[in-house]
């Protein structure tokens, strides 16, 4: 009886071995979005990865507008890589009301790394 207990939880340590083992994969992150030509897309991780935000216009406060990714993350403070799609140059600021500091993108323009890693707090879309 002994013996066969053993075996069953050599079987059952396995399978929790195998199930850890396996767990990066199955929840591994859905393929970065791709930014459309015209938008101004915004991510939550460097690189283009993450969730993402599309900017349809001026947003004056993230927080207060209660802004968030697709994957229901807020928007606030939390903004890592651009990619600048439009015909518009754009303007993030560090706080709500555009103000804080500031980094400019210039029309079809991208930056995996934002200068102001997770401050932006507003964005200003404007004809340049
Ligand atoms: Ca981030």
């Amino acid at each position: 009886m002994k013996k066969k207990a053993f075996g069953v939880l050599t079987f059952a340590a396995l399978a929790l071995s195998l199930g850890t083992t396996m767990a990066p994969q199955a929840s591994a992150a859905p393929a970065a979005y791709t930014c459309a030509s015209g938008q101004l897309c915004v991510y939550e991780n460097a690189n283009y990865t993450g969730s993402v935000y599309i900017v349809k216009d001026d947003l004056s406060d993230f927080n207060s507008a209660a802004l968030h990714y697709t994957n229901g993350n807020p928007l606030q403070d939390s903004i890592s890589s651009v990619i600048n799609n439009t015909g518009q140059c754009v303007e993030f600021s560090t706080d709500s009301g555009f103000g804080g500091s500031h980094q400019y993108y210039t029309r079809y323009s991208r930056t995996a790394a934002v200068a102001y890693n997770d401050e932006f707090s507003s964005v200003d879309r404007y004809n340049c």
